[in-house]
């Protein structure tokens, strides 16, 4: 059967496998791409302000659904300005497509207008970067794009489509990806495992991302308490275990103290399930220690190139932690009591999660926002979050129970935090949604928010406004201090900003507001920004 054009042969494919959302910014280099679109009313068009915004918003849809998150971008421009979000997929193991529009193919490679070579640029963020040469191949390259997106660690993709190529007539695809089959290991290693868990004093399971997917959490949840494992999540993945559940023992971080982790170096037996052990969660490659852990470990992720990449697993298991988890507990569980070992660890958890009582002398002290957020948000609510001091309350503070989510970019990127709440709450607008960002950040991609008022997104949107890039201010203070350098903002009125959007607008600006303002904006169910007036004060050594 004949498909109307190559572009609809792509979006054949991409429908096919459920992808029913993209994100963009267009550009004269993919008109047939674009034309392509109006004949696919299942796929939702997004149109973006900016590259960046686009491109974050598909890297959160991507992380929400399982599914790789497609952005749609003009060549040289438009590409340049996605860079951001193809970073952030990589850094985050988040599957992503990235589609963009290329110069004609014939003129391929002689610096035409606004031409990039994509190999080169995205070379090594990208898991996979292909540029068409002929229409047939454009379906051909969405199908294994899909693959590779959402297969090992999952991450980020660039097809290249020239525009002479996206609109001639091809077959009608009918690819389908089948899912790919994880055996779990043979009887006798999982009877070795499962004797090595009963032995075990002091284990400890280090839980990451691989667990963010449908049963994941109720899988890892199971193992658990069917052995009585004490669990830490990797960096900022925090939602991955009920952080009230009583084997919870707290996030490996950029601050551990150093007392929590000398008792963490106590540990007889390292489960790292799910996780790529990279530098923050280990500590700078010390827990577990690199090449060789002090501890027995046992590191099991869906791809052969994370096991053993760095420190050496005594039970190196490249296969699906969720399985494992599902597998492992129909082994009897004979150990000794742990209720001291876990006891101890708890103890270190909770005082690092004890809320700072200092008060800030001028303006808010933004943990109590966080505080109050925390405890008047329903069980439904996701914190989507930007980079900045304004988000470190949240990271050691806010204790998210099931139906909880978190947001965060992994990769530290400024700008994640608006577009991400929008993905969010267009892939389900009955959740609450924060938008935790600072002022710098919001400067970044807070345009975008203009679609929460064109879709009626009921998102909450809290501006830190402390008249700085703060977290580098922190920094420039300890290294340099007094000598204040390129961290100043002079910032607009974000009342009046969001105001012209057509949004309800709060200010923020004393202590005793703060319950009753945040209440209101959770129940309100429509887009309202709340500024909220902190300064450095509560922050700066
Ligand atoms: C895109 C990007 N640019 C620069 C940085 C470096 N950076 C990290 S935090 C930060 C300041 C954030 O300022 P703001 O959003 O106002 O939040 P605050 O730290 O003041 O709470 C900067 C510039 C980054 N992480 N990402």
């Amino acid at each position: 059967m004949q498909s109307k054009t190559s572009s609809h042969a792509l979006f054949d494919v991409l429908a096919g496998h459920g992808l029913d959302r993209v994100f963009l910014v267009p550009g004269e280099s993919y008109l047939g791409l674009l034309d392509a679109l109006v004949d696919f009313p299942t796929i939702d068009v997004v149109t973006c302000r900016h590259e960046g915004g686009a491109g974050y918003m598909a890297v959160a849809d991507g992380r929400l659904t399982g599914r790789p998150g497609v952005a749609l971008v003009s060549r040289g421009p438009g590409a340049s300005n996605a860079a951001i979000a193809v970073h952030t997929a990589q850094q985050d193991a988040v599957p992503m497509i990235l589609l963009i529009g290329q110069i004609a193919a014939r003129d391929l490679r002689r610096e035409a207008f606004q031409e990039i070579d994509y190999q080169k640029m995205f070379g090594s963020i990208a898991k996979w970067v292909f540029e068409c040469t002929t229409p047939e191949q454009l379906a051909q390259a969405a199908f294994k794009a899909i693959r590779i997106a959402t297969s090992g660690v999952p991450g980020p993709v660039v097809i290249v489509i020239p525009e002479d190529i996206q609109q001639q007539t091809v077959t009608k695809p009918s690819f389908t990806n089948h899912k790919q089959i994880f055996g779990v290991p043979d009887t006798t290693t999982l009877t070795q495992i499962a004797n090595r868990i009963n032995q075990a004093k002091r284990p400890l399971i280090i839980a990451g991302g691989a667990y963010d997917c449908p049963g994941g959490r109720e899988a890892l949840n199971a193992l658990a308490h069917h052995f009585e494992l004490p669990v830490m999540v990797s960096f900022r993945r925090h939602d991955i275990y009920a952080n009230d559940d009583s084997l919870y023992v707290g996030d490996l971080n950029l601050a551990n103290p150093a007392k929590q982790m000398e008792t963490l170096q106590q540990s007889d037996f390292i489960l790292a399930l799910g996780t790529r052990l990279g530098d923050i969660t280990t500590q700078n490659y010390v827990f577990p220690r690199y090449a060789q852990a002090a501890q027995t470990l046992l590191h099991c992720y869906p791809d052969s190139r994370v096991v053993g990449w760095d420190t050496v697993a005594d039970f190196g298991l490249v296969c699906d932690p969720v399985r494992l988890a599902e597998t492992l507990i129909s082994f009897p569980a004979k150990h000794a009591d742990r209720s001291n070992w876990i006891g101890s660890l708890r103890e270190h958890a909770q005082a690092w999660w004890a809320w700072p009582t200092r008060e800030a002398k001028k303006g808010i002290n933004y943990a109590q926002v966080v505080r109050s957020v925390m405890e008047h948000a329903p069980l439904d609510t996701t914190i989507c979050l930007d980079a900045g001091t304004f988000a470190a309350p949240v990271y050691r503070h806010f204790q998210f129970r099931t139906g909880q989510r978190l947001m965060a970019p992994l990769a530290g990127a400024m700008g994640y935090g608006t577009p991400a709440a929008l993905a969010c709450s267009l892939r389900d607008s009955s959740r609450t949604i924060v938008c935790m960002v600072g002022d710098g950040g919001f400067m970044m991609t807070g345009n975008e928010m203009i679609l929460a008022v064109e879709r009626q997104l009921p998102i909450v949107f809290l501006v830190a406004n402390n008249g700085s890039y703060g977290s580098i201010r922190l920094h420039q203070e300890r290294g340099y201090p007094g000598r204040v350098s390129g961290t100043s903002l002079f910032n607009p009125d974000f009342h009046d900003l969001a105001r012209s959007f057509g949004m309800q607008a709060v200010r923020l600006s004393t202590q005793a507001e703060i319950d009753d303002v945040i209440k209101h904006a959770l129940n309100l169910r429509k887009p309202i920004l709340i500024e909220v007036n902190t300064s450095l004060d509560a922050i700066l050594p």
